[in-house]
């Protein structure tokens, strides 16, 4: 593993080197956590998509294992093994993907070859659907010969149903629907959802169907934002009531578990916010976020919080009942850090904003403050960020509810990543790259008034590898 870069997270989830996108293949197996992902063992960047591995026995440390899908030469994922999930197929863990090959995306399956599932059977009989959909017409581009990507699969008495992504001819994205009774023959169905151009993006990649009970939540990744619509999904087709971005900033193709002990866990690739020659001098590009847990709240939103087991990290300590901020005043805490959880409940009091700025260097050059204002926003200003020209500088956006309640906040600070959970119900993930070694520092401010930081506490987190 590459480790000595202090960009490199160190307690999310990265390739040992190389280039990783998208999570897949999220299975919790014989006890075990299995994270597959888009990996490309020949440099940090996208070609010749493999995928990579890595396991837990708690969530909490991970280990990496060998590449667990090569393209075939001969086969049609010679040009990629693109991104899908796992499903038990009563007692055997299989996987549906995407193969490319020249012009065309080629849903393939293939089986564990042995309990660790290190290695897979790919089935001879790929690709298990070679006609594209003509009602509605998939999109055709220069590049491609139908977007027509990406797996979701489940099984509902007894009759397996999968969600492929897709873009239709002169209309938005879609996400398509298939049945099947052995996981290889299967009749298209029609979209579950399909969305507007203008609003929806063109192509939905990675669609993923979640079930609340008597509520579905349905999200897709539209090359900008991970939008998600929860609602109602019934006899193929899904009644929207309410939508949201999952995450506000660096967050892209998420995809989710259902762990044993029914939960849903949802991981989704944080890109890289520095220029490829960044990427290429660093020698990995991608990380992980932290696992989510994805619940509704009793309005019916949906909250999102990291798994509880991730206290198990925490190490030292810095704890304050209660930091009262003056108009223009700044309070720097005792920690230097790189890699630590912050929580702390924000009231504004009569203030516009309050200020928590992290990898900051003492004299300001570098630092990245997370806003909260008045206005119920909250902004990742990555302005100051970095004084590395490579890196993304801008400043990064989000709505958060409730509106007159205190801000319950919990930010995960690692090497390059800047996790925000807000209410545990809103995220807003940014990649940063301070470029100074003493760009560890955090302070607080308020700006236009009084603010009260109450129950906040930092905690160093310890690697889990
Ligand atoms: N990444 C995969 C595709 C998917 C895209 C290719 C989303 O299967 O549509 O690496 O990031």
């Amino acid at each position: 593993r590459l480790d000595d870069d202090p960009s490199r997270p160190s307690y999310h989830v990265t390739p040992p080197a190389n280039w990783l996108n998208d999570p897949n293949g999220l299975i919790h197996w014989n006890g075990r956590y299995h994270l597959f992902y888009q990996y490309n063992p020949a440099g940090p960047f996208h070609n010749t998509i493999h995928w990579g591995h890595a396991v837990s026995d708690n969530l909490v440390h991970w280990e990496d294992r060998p590449v667990a899908l090569t393209p075939s030469p001969d086969g049609p994922d010679r040009d990629g093994c693109w991104s899908g999930c796992a499903v038990d197929n009563d007692g055997v863990p299989t996987v549906l993907y995407t193969g490319g090959r020249d012009k065309r995306q080629l849903p393939c399956i293939a089986t564990a070859a042995d309990d660790g599932l290190t290695a897979w059977d790919k089935d001879p009989d790929n690709p298990i659907i070679e006609e594209l959909p003509s009602e509605p017409e998939v999109l055709r581009t220069e590049d491609w010969e139908g977007e027509f990507r990406d797996h979701c699969v489940w099984r509902e008495d007894g009759t397996w149903y999968q969600l492929i992504g897709a873009g239709i001819e002169g209309g938005g994205g879609a996400a398509l629907l298939y049945e099947s009774a052995d996981l290889r023959n299967w009749e298209y169905q029609g979209p579950i959802l399909a969305g507007d151009r203008d609003t929806a993006g063109t192509v939905w990649e990675c669609p993923e169907l979640l079930d609340f009970g008597d509520r579905q939540l349905l999200h897709i990744s539209n090359y900008e934002d991970v939008v998600y619509f929860l609602g109602t999904y019934a006899d193929g087709e899904f009644e929207v009531d309410r939508r949201d971005k999952l995450d506000h900033g660096d967050f892209y193709a998420p995809q989710s578990m259902w762990t044993d002990d029914g939960r849903i866990l949802t991981w989704g690739w944080l890109p890289e916010a520095r220029d490829v020659s960044g990427q290429w001098d660093a020698g990995w590009s991608g990380a992980m976020s932290l696992p989510r847990e994805l619940s509704l709240a009793d309005d019916g939103g949906l909250c999102q919080r990291p798994v509880p087991e991730l206290t198990e990290l925490r190490g030292d300590n810095t704890s304050y009942d209660e930091v009262r901020l003056d108009d223009g005043e700044s309070e720097s805490l005792p920690v230097e850090s790189r890699s630590f959880e912050l929580r702390a409940t924000v009231r504004l009091e009569d203030a516009d904003a309050v200020e928590l700025s992290v990898l900051e260097s003492p004299d300001g050059e570098e630092r990245t403050p997370i806003r909260y204002t008045y206005q119920s926003e909250i902004a990742v200003d990555r302005v100051a960020s970095s004084t590395d020209p490579k890196a993304t500088s801008d400043t990064q956006t989000m709505r958060v509810r409730p509106y007159d309640a205190p801000l319950s906040l919990r930010v995960f600070v690692d090497g390059s990543v800047v996790e925000v959970f807000a209410n545990e119900r809103h995220c807003l993930t940014s990649r940063v790259y301070p470029t100074r070694e003493d760009a560890t520092g955090i302070s607080l401010s308020a700006e236009g008034g009084r603010a009260t930081v109450a129950s906040l506490d930092v905690w160093e987190l310890d690697s889990v590898w």
